[in-house]
Formats: C-alpha cells, sequence, structure tokens
C-alpha cells in the first residue's frame, strides 16, 4: 500500500480523499491556492502545499506545479478528484511518467471515453445499448446527413465528440435545419474543443438519467455498485440524486449492470467508473461514461456499504476488489441534496463568509463538507458547499429525514439553495419518484417568488 498520497483537489472532496487516507493509513498530502490556505482540510494534513494564486488555471489545473509538490512531498500517487484534471489523459500520462501512481484509469481509457464518438464505439462493440445514431463520426457530405438523420428519424440530436456534461449539443426537429445545426455545432465544437467532429442521435424527449457506479482493479476484476438516479437537474448541474432509482425493475439494473461490467473486463479499465444512461419507455441507452469518482458517490456508498474512494485508493496500488459481485448487496435508501452557495432561485452565486454553519445529525444523516463557522466561500471555484446525504430502509424514510436534516441545517452569511430543497422534499412529483430530466426547470418556471 501506498505511504503517502498527493491530493490534487480542494474543498469537499480533498477532505472526502483525506478521510480516505487516514483509514488506511497513509498519509495525505493536501496541495492548495493562496484563496484556500486557511481551510481546516489544509491546516489539519500532514503536509500541504501552496501551488498558486486563486485562479484554477494557475493551481489546480497547474499540472508542472502538481507534479512538483508530488516530487518534493515524496509523494507514491495523485488522487485527482472530481472536475479540475481528473478527466484529463494529458496529466495522468504526465503523472505516470513522473513516476507516481495516478489514482485512476489509464491515459488509454480516459482518452477513449474523453472522445464520444470513441466511446460509444467502444460501448457498442462491448454489447451496452446505446441511443440509434450515426456510425461514428458525420461525413461532410450534405446528402449522406439527410439520410443519416432520415433513417433515425427526427427529432434527431447532434453533438460533439469533444463535448460532454452538456456542452456542445443541438436538437434539430425538421429536414430544413438540418445541415445548418450540423455546421453550426462543428464550428462551434472546432472553437471549444479543438476538434470539430460531430455525431447524430436520436433525441429522447422525456428521458430520466440514471448512471451505474463500477468499480475494477488492475486484474480484470470488475462489479457495478447499482444505479443512481440523477434526473433532478438544472443546466446540466445536478442538484439531487438517488439510489436505487424509483419503479426501474432490479432484473433490469442487473442486466444492464452486467454489460457494464463486462464492458470494463474487456477494455481493461480499472478504478471507478460511471457509465451515463438515459432511461426511457423501459429501455436503457448509454450517452457517456465518466472514468473518475463522481460528487454523488455517497449515495451508492449508503446503500452497498462499500467505501468507494478508499477501494479506488486500494485497486491503484495493485490490491484486488475485496468483494465480489455476490457480495454487493443494495439495502434501503438514499437521498443526496448539494449545498451551493447561491441564491435558492436565481441561481446567481453567492460567495463569502459563513457566519454561523450548523450541520444536521441523527440516524441515518451524513454530511460531507469542509465548511464551518467563519469559513470563507471563495468566489474563484464552483458554488457547492457541501453535501447533505441520507440513508433510510425505504425512500419515504429517507426522504422523512432529508427534510428533518435539511429543518437541521443553518448557514449565515451567505445565500444557499437549502430553501429550494425545502420545497422539493415536500413535492408531490418528487415524493412519487421517477421525474424525469425536465422536471426541475418546468417546477422552476411555474414557482411563485
Ligand atoms: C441526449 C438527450 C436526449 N437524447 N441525447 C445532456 C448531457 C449529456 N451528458 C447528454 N445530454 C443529453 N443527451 C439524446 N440522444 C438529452 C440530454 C440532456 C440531458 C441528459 C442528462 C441529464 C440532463 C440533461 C438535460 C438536457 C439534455
Amino acid at each position: 500500500m501506498f505511504k503517502k498520497i498527493l491530493v490534487a483537489n480542494r474543498g469537499e472532496i480533498a477532505l472526502r480523499i483525506q478521510r480516505a487516507c487516514r483509514e488506511l493509513g497513509i498519509k495525505a498530502v493536501m496541495v492548495y491556492s493562496e484563496a484556500d490556505r486557511e481551510a481546516k482540510y489544509v491546516r489539519l494534513a500532514e503536509e500541504a502545499v501552496c501551488i498558486g494564486p486563486a485562479a484554477s488555471n494557475l493551481s489546480y489545473l497547474n499540472m508542472p506545479a502538481i507534479i512538483s509538490a508530488a516530487e518534493v512531498t515524496d509523494a507514491e500517487a495523485i488522487h485527482p478528484g472530481y472536475g479540475f484534471l481528473s478527466e484529463n489523459a494529458g496529466f495522468a500520462e504526465k503523472v505516470e511518467q513522473s513516476g507516481f501512481q495516478f489514482i485512476g484509469p489509464t491515459p488509454e481509457s480516459i482518452r477513449i471515453m474523453g472522445d464520444k464518438v470513441s466511446a460509444k464505439q467502444a460501448m457498442i462493440k462491448a454489447g451496452v445499448p446505446c441511443v440509434p445514431g450515426s456510425e461514428g463520426e458525420l461525413p461532410d457530405e450534405p446528402a449522406q446527413i439527410r439520410r443519416i438523420a432520415k433513417a433515425i428519424g427526427y427529432p434527431v440530436i447532434i453533438k460533439a465528440a469533444g463535448g460532454g456534461g452538456g456542452r456542445g449539443m443541438r436538437v434539430v426537429h425538421t429536414e430544413a435545419a438540418l445541415i445548418n445545426a450540423v455546421q453550426m455545432t462543428k464550428a462551434e465544437a472546432g472553437a471549444a474543443f479543438g476538434n470539430p467532429a460531430v455525431y447524430m442521435e436520436k433525441f429522447l424527449q422525456n428521458p430520466r438519467h440514471i448512471e451505474i457506479q463500477i468499480l475494477a482493479d488492475k486484474h480484470r476484476n470488475a462489479v457495478y455498485l447499482g444505479e443512481r438516479d440523477c434526473s433532478m437537474q438544472r443546466r446540466h448541474q445536478k442538484i439531487i440524486e438517488e439510489a436505487p432509482a424509483p419503479g426501474i425493475p432490479r432484473k433490469l439494473i442487473d442486466k444492464i449492470g452486467e454489460r457494464c461490467v463486462a464492458a470494463c473486463k474487456k477494455i481493461g479499465y480499472r478504478g471507478a467508473g460511471t457509465f451515463e444512461f438515459l432511461y426511457e419507455d423501459g429501455e436503457f441507452y448509454f450517452i457517456e461514461m465518466n472514468t473518475r469518482v463522481q460528487v454523488e458517490h455517497p449515495v451508492t456508498e449508503l446503500i452497498t456499504g462499500v467505501d468507494i474512494v478508499k477501494t479506488q485508493i486500494m485497486v491503484a496500488a495493485g490490491e484486488r476488489l475485496p468483494f465480489s459481485q455476490r457480495d454487493i448487496q443494495i439495502r434501503g435508501h438514499a437521498v443526496e441534496c448539494r449545498i451551493n452557495a447561491e441564491d435558492p432561485y436565481k441561481f446567481v452565486p453567492s460567495p463569502g463568509r459563513i457566519t454561523m454553519w450548523h450541520a444536521p445529525g441523527g440516524p441515518g444523516v451524513r454530511v460531507d463538507s469542509h465548511v464551518y463557522t467563519n469559513y470563507f466561500v471563495p468566489p474563484n471555484y464552483d458554488s457547492m458547499i457541501g453535501k447533505i446525504i441520507v440513508h433510510g430502509d425505504t425512500r419515504d424514510q429517507a426522504i422523512a429525514r432529508m427534510r428533518t436534516a435539511l429543518a437541521e441545517t443553518v448557514v449565515e452569511g451567505i445565500n444557499t439553495n437549502i430553501p429550494l430543497h425545502r420545497e422539493l422534499m415536500v413535492d408531490a412529483k418528487f415524493m412519487s419518484g421517477g421525474t424525469n430530466i425536465h422536471y426541475l426547470e418546468e417546477w422552476l418556471s411555474h414557482h411563485k417568488r
């Protein structure tokens, strides 16, 4: 096992990784920007290295600074967390070329999944069901593009190979609008991602966003840890996640989970990963794979009892997965509310000093947050300041615990989205379960105030 790991991230996930290291008896080296100098998780670390000014591109995205920090502290491995450099194949490669273990998949896996066209081709080959669409990248010839769209059937969606997470997409409803839409998406993709390649899919009108968590080791063992429902989102920002997904038969999940595991074995995937699917009319359609630990990993930890972050570290060190598929049992229900420093209805960021922080507690309540009374939320980063995650025997019990937890939580000095969460936890449609990806935006458009 590693003796020392460098944590190349900030905020709640940096603290989450530090905790996993402590539990494993590994020393954690934290890197921090000038804006995060005073953070408690930095102060409490065995070692910490300043890697630059507040701006992310000069600190948390600064590859030479991070690798130098690993060199001067004699760390053996680097955990990238989520966001920042976590899905940057070039970074993973540099980490390994510098003699450190990257805690995540190989640069090659990251590269394949980063290109959505090659990701989809790999999944089709491995037997994972995908959205019907073009076979790979779209050709240049307008007549051929029209023929592909006609065969798929309108509406279609044009997506950039270099996009993902909602960036670089355009819905097309008619043949008249097709060629212009393809050209616009290609131009934008070339400018934004340095890759003008685009592909086409049938546009699903009212899907849910369901994802499958997997873990794999370096010995071609892999397991799936059930699914998460991440449909409650606004502008591609998830705000509530839960597991299991309400109303989806376990047999269907098992079938798709087994396909994901087979795909992992086939491509030699290792580490934690998430297969993203759209779910509509009882069918799953793969859209993208994330090659990092995700914000919402705790809901899976609560229903399976598996520590995903600890396991990521163990498998990176070459250990075998300490469980097999039949050891994985789903127990109860978990819900996560992301707490953001922002106006709850206008979504304007609200950085500044938290003059009072009181975290909730009690049975089945987990809080993953790095903040505390007198913590200053810097304006330079994502507005998420923490997550409240609850577990219960049933979905109703989990939601009841979340209502209690949200009622106990006190955050003063900044605005947060807690009032929005309090309203959603008593919303009749949310309570019945199974709302689609458009629900929150529709709800907000009718919301009074
Ligand atoms: C789609 C889709 C409908 N049909 N693909 C958006 C994020 C990116 N991961 C894929 N996205 C979508 N792809 C087809 N063929 C609708 C979306 C989509 C979406 C997906 C998941 C979660 C939220 C979303 C919000 C708007 C659109």
